[in-house]
């Protein structure tokens, strides 16, 4: 069940920032809630503002993490780091000389750009981002701000990022760097690196002004026209600095756009945290580019196979879009300059299913529709692209609501019509025979662009098992706050989701708008973690007069790297006696204690 994907993901990654969500030396972050981040449109100079219509016609991008930590692969002295590669140095409290030595080793033989370039561009994405110098501090461009550059520090002595931004121009790929403008682990003056100087005697100026500016300058001087400087973990950096790259950058070249990771709220767009959708709620027409490993790991792992599946990987680019913003997913290639196969193969296939389907990504604009239980929409003017993500088990697509007159429905793949009814709503049968494809992608014409109903309430269905209310999408009411929750997925390796604080009164509630075609029953399950102090409290879910009581029991704290446990606790039936619209709340039975940490309320058909 392709669907199934969706709603983990979408429930375990999706959450807020970038910059707040970061500890004094950015990551990852030591923090474990934070407030949530909504993604609001700012107004940009002129250059800005088209760069950024491009940003946002290209959709998918990839990233690419590469440097001489590719050489280690996540192992030193013979043993493994777990998580990201590129933290090897950090995670091992490695000194500077002996890391470097990797240099001495790094020789990616293997690496041609032009190969690269040809295996994105039939991957489908639309440009690349590099790591021109990540945390270790070691260029992967000829630098004269640095020996440790791998053009004078290793004996490969290319310039990688020179072949590749002429093999991208010369196929029309965008091009953009990866820069850590404030950790440097080698550079006693650069930020991070605790465990071989003396943070106290670290000179950031200094440093800032004999390597970043300098190497961003050649960045921005050496390798054409970039779409983008990604820039990140601004830790304690001050806004003066934040201010220095950006109009560095920007009198350079006018049209790269920085993300907001440049610190101090500097950025023309932003970059959620790490491996996360924005929820649709709190997308209210912002720039953003979401970032995903394609395993867990940013650099070359050498144990780490665990790549999202195809499936999943469409349904992250399905859901961005329809959320308005871009996806970047992650390669990292090993240290001989290979992908690694089982990224590759895997990406090659999204690129198949775009080369028939790119048309409902490209270009398009986020949905208009509110959630609907069999996936997500694209907007093109006139024509509205469904992605089915899981196919219903009558056949039968439902967009309720849907009043824009409907001219034509056809599947995007092949072409073909396909039977529709327009009535209070548009109901879209499925071909019987329709073959089994990861997002399956109908286009419905309409006379008139449809208008935007993200508001009209989550769409129910008898025909689907579990619906999921999250909290992101909930309506708050005074005093209560919406947070995210940083959970521990694996060892170096953090997942975000939602909850709210202060939910402790009666006269407090959290509720959600569903809409249902059909009466019916539906069970309530609600998923929150609760500590000793919570348990045995009450709450009482409420639909009109129908009133659900619950307690509370205990799951544990919400604690700082570590997993956070999730009851999934049954509630009770609430009956939908005929087709429209309701609101299910949550509030708290007893003033003064606050009932629990909530993620999600679901909803499943009880028959
Ligand atoms: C940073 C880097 O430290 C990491 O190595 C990688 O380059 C990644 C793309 O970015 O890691 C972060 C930064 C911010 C968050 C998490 C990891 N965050 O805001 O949750």
């Amino acid at each position: 069940m392709i669907r199934l994907t969706v709603s983990a993901l979408v429930l375990a990654l999706m959450t807020s920032t970038s910059v707040q969500a970061q500890d004094a030396v950015g990551a990852p972050p030591e923090q474990t809630r934070f407030k949530a981040q909504v993604y609001e449109p700012v107004q940009h100079d002129a250059a800005t503002t088209q760069a950024l219509a491009r940003f946002n016609n290209d959709r998918y991008a990839m990233f690419i993490h590469w440097g001489i930590y590719a050489q280690a692969g996540g192992v030193i002295r013979g043993k493994r780091f777990y998580g990201a590669s590129e933290w090897l140095m950090q995670r091992s409290k490695t000194p500077s000389a002996e890391y470097l030595a990797l240099a001495e080793e790094f020789n990616p033989v293997d690496f041609d750009a032009k190969a690269w370039i040809r295996t994105i561009k039939a991957a489908g994405f639309r440009y690349v981002v590099i790591t021109a110098k990540h945390h270790d501090g070691f260029a992967m461009f000829k630098s004269a701000a640095s020996k440790h550059n791998i053009v004078d520090g290793t004996r490969f002595g290319r310039d990688p990022l020179k072949e590749l931004a002429e093999a991208a121009k010369a196929e029309g790929v965008g091009l953009g760097f990866y820069y850590s403008q404030y950790q440097d682990w080698t550079e006693p003056n650069g930020g991070g690196n605790d465990w071989e100087f003396d943070p106290k005697k670290t000179d950031f100026d200094s440093y800032f002004n004999t390597k970043v500016v300098p190497q961003v300058t050649e960045l921005l001087t050496n390798y054409g026209p970039l779409r983008e400087i990604w820039f990140d973990t601004p830790g304690p950096m001050a806004p003066e600095y934040s201010k220095r790259l950006r109009e560095l950058v920007k009198k350079l070249q006018p049209d790269c756009l920085l993300n907001s990771r440049i610190g101090n709220g500097l950025g023309d767009y932003s970059s959620p945290s790490d491996s996360e959708v924005p929820p649709a709620s709190l997308v209210h027409g912002g720039d953003w580019e979401s970032v995903f490993t394609h395993n867990r790991s940013w650099g070359y792992s050498a144990f780490d196979n665990d790549f999202k599946s195809t499936d999943t990987l469409i349904e992250l680019l399905a859901t961005s879009a329809s959320r308005g913003g871009n996806f970047m997913l992650n390669m990292g290639p090993d240290g001989r300059g290979r992908f690694p196969e089982g990224a590759q193969s895997r990406l090659l296939k999204v690129g198949d299913w775009l080369k028939v389907n790119g048309e409902s990504i490209y270009g398009t604009t986020r949905s208009p529709l509110p959630q609907t239980p069999w996936g997500v929409a694209t907007q093109r003017g006139k024509r509205l692209y469904l992605h089915v993500l899981d196919r219903p088990a009558d056949g039968v697509i439902r967009v309720p609501g849907l009043t824009e007159a409907v001219t034509k429905v056809t599947l995007l793949a092949g072409g073909a019509a396909l039977p529709f009814k327009q009535g209070d709503g548009l109901a879209i049968t499925l071909p019987k025979d329709a073959t089994p494809s990861d997002d399956l992608v109908i286009a419905v014409d309409t006379r008139e662009p449809v208008a935007a109903r993200r508001d009209q309430g989550a769409v129910l269905s008898p025909v689907y098992g579990r619906q999921p209310l999250d909290v992101a999408d909930a309506v708050l009411s005074e005093g209560v706050g919406l947070e995210a929750v940083k959970t521990q997925l694996s060892v170096d390796d953090t997942r975000k989701y939602y909850t709210v604080v202060g939910l402790d009164d009666p006269a407090k509630s959290i509720a959600w708008t569903v809409q249902v075609e059909r009466p019916g029953d539906y069970h309530i399950d609600l998923q929150y973690s609760a500590t000793a102090a919570q348990a045995g409290r009450e709450g009482v879910v409420e639909m009109n007069d129908q009133k659900r009581a619950f307690g509370v029991v205990e799951t544990g704290k919400i604690e700082r790297r570590k997993p956070v446990f999730l009851a999934f606790q049954p509630v009770g039936i609430l009956h939908f006696d005929k087709p429209g619209r309701y609101t299910v709340a949550i509030r708290p039975q007893t003033a003064g204690q606050e009932l629990f940490a909530i993620r999600a309320l679901y909803l499943t058909p009880a028959n």
